[in-house]
């Protein structure tokens, strides 16, 4: 019998915290994308100030645990369907573009909204991708599959996958994996960053939300040319909330990814820890070979 993967906490974490200095993110800093670029990297967070609004700021590093920040948030609330909000934004780079999928949150529900950026500062408007719908925890795979765009989003309690032209038309959308009723993921699931394209499949590092109210980080591997097909899926989680960090928060029983880097030898995925703070563990390629195959 194999061990189930886990994640190793960076021992140093949080990576990033709340700043006094700026009213704008004076409460909470999480849910980041995180994406290389220019030999750097870039954490998109979503940070919150005393008015709840959620607004989207970034941070630089050379190594990928010390950040430092920009003074001013990258992206705000800049049309009605986004008056409360900017939220958990998903960053995938195709083609030299970078493309984000947020939560545009407003009296009307929550919507799929995109963006794209050259640079990851400056963003342009495309649209909302999946409108007239309350839905979230949207993610674009890195590149076309078949000749199409193909994109992981979330109708309650299931990962759902629907494809497009020009990633703002989507359909065929169907259910990729649903909830395990009375595991660590038995209520509702949803996707976490942009999947890792390896040899065995797209490794999908997901979260799961259970009947304790519990957010939990786990694994799943898609076929390589059909998505929609769960290959291989671990039974145990890979990351549970852990110490005061994670435990208490804002939300209590937080970890939730929207974003993670391949590193030489592993995977470092970062995530929010009780809705407060930024965090990151990893994984080893070895570690991830051994599901693969096991
Ligand atoms: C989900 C998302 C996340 C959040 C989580 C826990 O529904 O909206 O932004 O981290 O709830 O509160």
């Amino acid at each position: 019998m194999t061990l189930p993967v886990t994640l190793t906490r960076y021992a140093e974490n949080p990576v990033l915290v709340p700043s006094m200095h700026n009213a704008w993110e004076s409460d909470n800093v999480f849910n980041a994308a995180v994406i290389r670029h220019n030999g750097l990297v870039y954490m998109l967070y979503r940070a919150q100030g005393r008015d709840r609004i959620s607004r989207i700021g970034c941070a630089i590093s050379t190594d990928g645990y010390h950040f430092n920040r920009l003074e001013n948030p990258v992206f705000v609330p800049g049309n009605e369907y986004e008056a409360f909000g900017v939220e958990d934004p998903r960053i995938t780079e195709i083609d030299g573009t970078f493309y984000m999928f947020y939560t545009a949150y407003s009296m009307h529900g929550v919507r799929i909204a995109l963006a794209r950026s050259q640079n990851l500062i400056d963003w342009e408007r495309m649209g909302i991708a999946i409108p007239d719908e309350d839905n979230k925890d949207a993610v674009l795979f890195p590149g076309k599959i078949n000749g199409r765009y193909v994109m992981f989003h979330r109708r309650p309690p299931d990962i759902w996958i629907a494809y497009s032209d020009d990633l703002l038309h989507w359909t065929d959308h169907q259910i990729a994996m649903s909830p395990r009723p009375g595991m660590w993921d038995g209520v509702r699931i949803g996707a976490g960053g942009p999947p890792f394209k390896t040899e065995g499949g797209w490794l999908s590092f997901y979260h799961g939300y259970n009947e304790d109210r519990v957010y939990c980080l786990g694994l799943a591997l898609h076929d390589l040319d059909d998505p929609v097909k769960v290959i291989k899926r671990q039974d145990e989680l890979i990351l549970s909330p852990r110490g005061p960090y994670e435990e208490w928060g804002d939300i209590p029983n937080v970890v939730f990814t929207c974003g993670g880097i391949e590193t030489e030898d592993g995977y470092d995925i970062y995530y929010g820890g009780g809705d407060h703070v930024m965090c990151v563990a990893s994984v080893s390629k070895a570690d991830i070979q051994v599901f693969v195959q096991s």
